[in-house]
């Protein structure tokens, strides 16, 4: 019998239709190409795909914009080709999990066109409306209800002539949020659920989930170097989150058998949240994202304003997660994903001497802490970065809008472009790369956004057989947490908080004991003077990865970005 918590010893693969594979030419990646290199994911060992958003959409925001959730956009392919790839997946051993994304639906969906006619229709209470700032007659600057701005710039406030009002849209104006207080919005969305989980889906991954209970609606603090207020203290982990996820599990979840996985994505949310939401006898959810350790390396601006990031900081981070989710509650884990830059881009170090260590001591780190990790494709690979030019290389509507109101406004465009270069969405979102064909085997046609120019030398077809790869490693990583009931279920502790250059962490599960040390940094040489130095000098080695002597001689001493996995 499958445990309850079976997703501790599973790792997870994330895929990004648009950019995985293209089985028909037409440039964008769809369900076909995705069945056609299930093969792929079944040689490196995971359990478990996380589709992101191939409902039929308008595409404003590559999918998580939808227009019916009922259906398959037909550039991805049909329902019957969703069916098939369940069913393959399955005889694979892989569960798929889709994306769920109902924060917010297209405008172009049936409920909104409904909603968005006038003041007394059926679904006039489906979305978030309100009247204009007192004295206004609404559509004038100025006018809208508060002074939010939304994720994608712009104001969070778009005008509805036909209502007299203005509807709430926290991402793009194409994507209005549903207005969760009202209990039919709620059924509606827990039928939809129920039906794709009697379809044959393993769970749900569930789009910006702790925003949907809203708090209140004032003005927000203007972040510097922006144009709008932030409603973000206001939305985020609001009153009735838990109360909602706790009747989606009961509507949804609560009678099926063991064997599905829910992780929500949460933006802001706290440690105590998390653990809250988490904790198996709230009832809530399996796992959320949470965001901290990858906003370290951003200022008050936000994302778009750079700072270094400190190894010390970053570990202070990541341990206090893994501390505050040790007793309740479960971590989920990752570098990145399709909204974040390349993880070896980031926080490796991406040229060509270091690249492969470096993603593979990323990997060791990460897989090795408690939690259920996410591998985002392409990181098995280690892709890195794209590197953009000009503001027309990129295709985020994110980035785009961005640029356009910072650089209106009075930004310097180099300045701009340097932030988008390092921190936009589409770093994440070039092609898979696959061989070293043309268009690196992602398409025979033109693909939707540009391939890396690297993919002669970082596909998958180079790597597979190759036992030194970063392929070969995330493998061995895999099948370490499927074997070794220390990774997935045994306590954590960190080790040397102070240093940067040195990442070290204990596992223990009963007696056994394992050791976790990693040179984040491109010295030579590097002491990793941890507790009970000589006998963890002297342990078993389980996995190792990089330059240098390593555990000898009473010491251990690491090589530039050298990884350790040791046993006692
Ligand atoms: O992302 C929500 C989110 O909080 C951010 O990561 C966001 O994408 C942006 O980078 C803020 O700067 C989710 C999806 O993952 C993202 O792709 C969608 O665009 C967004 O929700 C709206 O559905
Ligand atoms: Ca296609």
């Amino acid at each position: 019998m499958i445990a309850r918590d079976w997703w501790k010893s599973a790792v997870v693969y994330q895929i990004y239709p648009r950019s995985f594979a293209d089985a028909n030419g037409d440039g964008i990646g769809d369900l076909r190409g995705i069945i056609d290199r299930l093969d792929h994911l079944a040689d490196l060992g995971v359990d478990v795909v996380w589709l992101s958003p191939v409902y039929r959409s308008p595409m404003d925001d590559n999918g998580y914009d939808i227009s019916d959730y009922e259906d398959i956009d037909p550039l991805f392919g049909t329902l019957a080709d969703m069916d098939e790839l369940v069913a393959q997946a399955h005889s694979h051993g892989i569960k798929i999990v889709m994306d769920l994304v109902v924060n917010h639906t297209s405008d172009e969906h049936a409920w909104f066109e409904e909603s968005r006619r006038d003041r007394d229709n059926p679904q006039a209470d489906w979305y978030i409306w309100r009247d204009p700032r007192p004295g206004n007659t609404g559509g004038e600057p100025g006018a809208e209800p508060n002074n939010w701005g939304s994720f994608f710039s712009g104001s969070a406030w778009e005008w509805e002539p036909r209502r007299g009002q203005y509807f709430l849209h926290l991402f793009s104006r194409k994507q209005p949020d549903l207005n969760w207080e009202n209990p039919e919005v709620r059924q509606a969305v827990y039928a939809m659920m129920n039906r794709w989980l009697d379809r044959g889906v393993d769970g749900f991954r569930m789009d910006v989930i702790n925003l949907i209970s809203k708090r209140s609606y004032d003005d927000g603090p203007v972040p510097p170097g922006l144009l709008h207020g932030s409603g973000f203290d206001q939305v985020a982990c609001g009153p009735r989150l838990l109360e909602f996820l706790q009747e989606m599990h009961a509507a949804v979840f609560a009678e099926r058998p063991a064997g599905l996985l829910t992780v929500g994505e949460m933006p802001g949310v706290t440690v105590d949240l998390a653990a809250d939401y988490t904790d198996a006898a709230n009832q809530a959810l399996d796992m959320v994202f949470q965001f901290e350790h990858v906003e370290l390396d951003s200022g008050p601006g936000g994302k778009w304003d750079l700072r270094p990031l400190k190894l010390s900081t970053l570990k202070a981070s990541l341990g206090r997660w893994q501390a505050g989710l040790a007793e309740r509650g479960w971590n989920s884990l990752y570098w990145d994903n399709h909204d974040q830059p390349r993880a070896v881009s980031r926080f490796g170090d991406d040229s060509p001497a270091y690249r492969v260590d470096s993603a593979k001591a990323l990997m060791t780190v990460l897989h090795l802490h408690r939690g259920t990790p996410y591998v985002y494709q392409g990181e098995e690979l280690g892709m890195t970065n794209y590197p953009f030019g000009a503001i027309a290389d990129f295709s985020d509507l994110e980035s785009v809008n961005h640029f356009h109101e910072v650089v209106g406004a009075g930004a310097d465009p180099e300045q701009v472009l340097a932030a988008l270069r390092t921190k936009g969405r589409d770093n994440a979102r070039t092609p898979m790369q696959w061989d070293d064909c043309d268009q690196a085997g992602f398409t025979t046609g033109t693909p939707w956004l540009a391939v890396n120019p690297n993919y002669r030398q970082i596909n998958a077809a180079a790597q597979r057989d190759d036992p030194e790869s970063v392929f070969a490693h995330t493998k061995a990583v895999i099948a370490l947490r499927h074997a070794d009931p220390v990774v997935a279920h045994g306590d954590f502790t960190m080790l040397l908080p102070d240093g940067e250059r040195v990442y070290a962490f204990e596992r223990r599960l009963d007696g056994a004991r394992l050791l976790v040390v990693a040179n984040l940094s491109s010295d030579d040489s590097v002491p990793a003077p941890v507790p009970e130095l000589a006998e963890w000098a002297a342990a078993e080695v389980v996995l190792a990865s990089g330059p240098g002597a390593g555990a000898a001689d009473g010491e251990i001493v690491l090589g530039p970005w050298q990884a350790l996995v040791l046993r006692r």
